[in-house]
Order: C-alpha cells, then sequence, then structure tokens
C-alpha cells in the first residue's frame, strides 16, 4: 500500500469543485488517511515547491499557493502515487486527456486545481510537511478487499 499528497490548491476550493475532487479519490477505491483545510503560508509553500526555486514561474506558484485555503489530504492504496497522477492528467490543464481531473475541469497550467506527489520518495517527504503523524487516522474500508 503507498501513501500521497494530494492537494486540492486554492483555485479548487474557490471554483467549489472540492466535492467533485474529493469523490474522484473515494470512487476510484482509495482510501482517505488524512484531511484538512488549511491556510498554507509562504513558509509551508517554500517547502512544498522547492524543486522549482530559480523557475520563471516560481514566485507566481508561491503566491498562487498562499492566495486562498487549501484542501491538504493523504489518500492510500494500491500504487496510489501513480494512479493518482494518472487521475490528474498532465500538468497543463489545455492538454490533460478528457477524463482526468485536469482534463476535465483545468484550462490553465498554473491554475491546475490539484497537486499529487510524483513518487513514493517524494510522498514521503510531502506528506510530513503538511501532516503531523497523529493527524493520519487508519482504519478498514469496508469495501476494501473488492477494491484491493
Ligand atoms: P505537477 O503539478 O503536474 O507535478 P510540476 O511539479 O512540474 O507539475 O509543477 C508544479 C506546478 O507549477 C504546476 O502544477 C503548475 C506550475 N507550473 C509548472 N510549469 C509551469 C510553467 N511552465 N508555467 C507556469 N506554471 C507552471
Ligand atoms: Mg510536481
Amino acid at each position: 500500500m503507498q501513501q500521497t499528497l494530494i492537494l486540492l490548491k486554492p483555485d479548487a476550493v474557490q471554483r467549489r469543485l472540492v466535492g467533485e475532487i474529493v469523490s474522484r479519490f473515494e470512487r476510484k477505491g482509495m482510501r482517505l488517511a488524512g484531511l484538512k483545510f488549511v491556510q498554507c503560508t509562504k513558509e509551508l509553500a517554500e517547502k512544498h515547491y522547492a524543486v522549482h526555486k530559480g523557475k520563471p514561474f516560481y514566485d507566481s506558484l508561491l503566491s498562487f499557493l498562499t492566495s486562498g485555503p487549501t484542501v491538504a489530504m493523504v489518500w492510500e492504496g494500491r500504487e496510489a502515487v501513480a494512479a493518482s497522477r494518472s487521475m490528474m492528467g498532465l500538468t497543463d490543464g489545455a492538454k490533460a486527456p478528457p477524463g482526468t481531473i485536469r482534463g476535465d475541469l483545468a484550462l490553465s497550467v498554473q491554475n491546475n486545481l490539484v497537486h499529487g506527489s510524483d513518487s513514493v520518495e517524494n510522498a514521503t517527504l510531502e506528506i510530513a510537511l503538511w501532516f503531523q503523524p497523529s493527524e493520519l487516522v487508519k482504519f478498514d474500508n469496508v469495501d476494501s478487499k473488492w477494491v484491493g
């Protein structure tokens, strides 16, 4: 079982797409391990997007992520990292295929609704950035033997 960090970024909250996107992860069969509604600070945004420091869009990206509240979640399941990335679609909403979150709901590159960890290693680091261990909950979904 893998865990991954999924963020519903400020555009998803402002556009009232939180329920729509959470629903897709539920229907996929993933298990929710953590969820909170946070105003991301500049410090957290800098750590979260440290890999993009120095790129031309970095400052704008930090402003975007701190521009309003974010829903931070940890989803768990078989191949959760790769499965989430394929559910999200390509970074550029205009190029993301239909059927994906970005392909169905986004047109922009920056305002692309959702963040998902891109590797198991980064998932571990990002989960630790956004969640205390005590904020993650383990339980058995009643249908786990059907979706696993
Ligand atoms: P992803 O979110 O698909 O993992 P990424 O890690 O390459 O994409 O970039 C992080 C975010 O930065 C991305 O969701 C949107 C923004 N971004 C990436 N490339 C960009 C670009 N060329 N211009 C503006 N924003 C960009
Ligand atoms: Mg990324």
